[in-house]
């Protein structure tokens, strides 16, 4: 004799309670094994039902898929914004954003990474924002392969986190990246800083002591160039301008960190490395403005360089 179909009902939803994917199709599955095969009448409804559910669950998992794959690298460099719901990291890819982003139908951009470009120091970086990894995420738990995914793809990782709340959100977060194995360069933004608490920054650096922490808000300028800056650091980048003629081109070239002269040469055109006779440098890696230097000198990020070709 099977159970009422209402207590049956209730059975069902609790063992459905935080599932989603292929896990939670594996458990409709399962259910509907179990079910008596009645053709008519309450029984038949739960099987109905069930059905449903299966088909919603693989739907869901299929768009999920799609968009989570599909963020297309534009930029020197991507970053992911990391974080857990409510983290303000949507708040910060529209405040560090140079164009307006169109924010869609909220219940979906908190499904699918949202990209956008930032300009830092005159070098497009792409942003994306990775919806909140739930914990479970490494074992696919809503959807989190696919996110983790598109994390892996990424070049650093900006942990968003609201300066007020307690750090076992981050390091929930934190160890289904580490669970998925990715290791990329990282640091915790700490996001809200105009409704600090007295002292909760300081209190998250010392909960926090491996990762450097930007306090930021979405209302103070200064603080997110301050983190721009940040997260130009963990790109592993340098910006260097380019001089020809006595004028300097307004937007740097980019390239890896220490790169050399010669490798500046290429990336202007091929010809220049047979052509390369000298350069001349001004800024950080210059001994005095205007040095003359040869093609292994390694140029530093905000570096102008002039090369001497003939
Ligand atoms: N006071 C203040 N509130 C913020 C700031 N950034 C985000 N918020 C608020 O925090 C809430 C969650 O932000 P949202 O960007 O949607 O978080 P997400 O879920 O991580 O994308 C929203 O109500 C935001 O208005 C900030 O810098 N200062
Ligand atoms: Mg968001």
């Amino acid at each position: 004799m099977p159970m009422p179909h209402r207590v049956q009902m209730q059975v069902i939803k609790r063992r459905l309670v935080g599932t989603e994917g292929s896990e939670r199709v594996r458990v409709l599955s399962g259910i509907l094994a179990e079910l008596p095969d009645y053709k008519n009448g309450p029984y038949a409804d739960i099987r109905k039902w069930v059905l449903a559910e299966i088909e919603a669950t693989r739907t869901r998992s299929r768009v999920l898929h799609r968009d989570s794959i599909a963020v297309r690298r534009e930029g020197a460099a991507q970053v992911a914004l990391v974080g857990p719901p409510n983290a303000g990291k949507s708040s910060l890819l529209h405040a560090l954003s140079h164009i307006q982003i169109k924010i869609g139908n909220y219940a979906f951009t908190t499904l699918r990474p949202v990209p956008a470009l930032t300009r830092i120091g005159g070098v497009l970086v792409q942003l994306v924002e990775i919806p909140g990894l739930i914990e479970g995420a490494a074992v696919d738990r809503g959807g989190g392969r696919a996110l983790l995914g598109v994390l892996r793809g990424a070049d650093a990782i900006v942990y968003c986190h609201d300066v007020n709340a307690s750090p076992q959100g981050l390091r929930a977060v934190r160890a289904e990246v580490a669970a998925a194995g990715i290791t990329l360069p990282a640091l915790v933004a700490a996001t809200k800083l105009d409704d600090a608490a007295p002292g909760a920054l300081e209190s998250l650096r010392s909960a926090v002591p491996d990762l450097p922490i930007a306090g930021v808000s979405v209302l103070d300028d200064d603080s997110l160039e301050t983190l721009k800056e940040a997260i130009w650091g963990l790109t592993g980048l340098m910006r260097v301008f380019l001089r020809h003629g006595g004028e300097t081109a307004a937007e740097p070239l980019a390239l890896p960190e220490c790169a050399t002269v010669l490798e500046v040469a290429a990336a202007i055109h091929n010809d220049l490395v047979v052509a390369f006779r000298a350069a001349r440098v001004w800024g950080p890696s210059a001994r005095f403005p205007g040095q003359q230097v040869g093609r292994d000198h390694r140029l530093r990020d905000g570096d102008t360089v002039e090369v001497l070709a003939g």
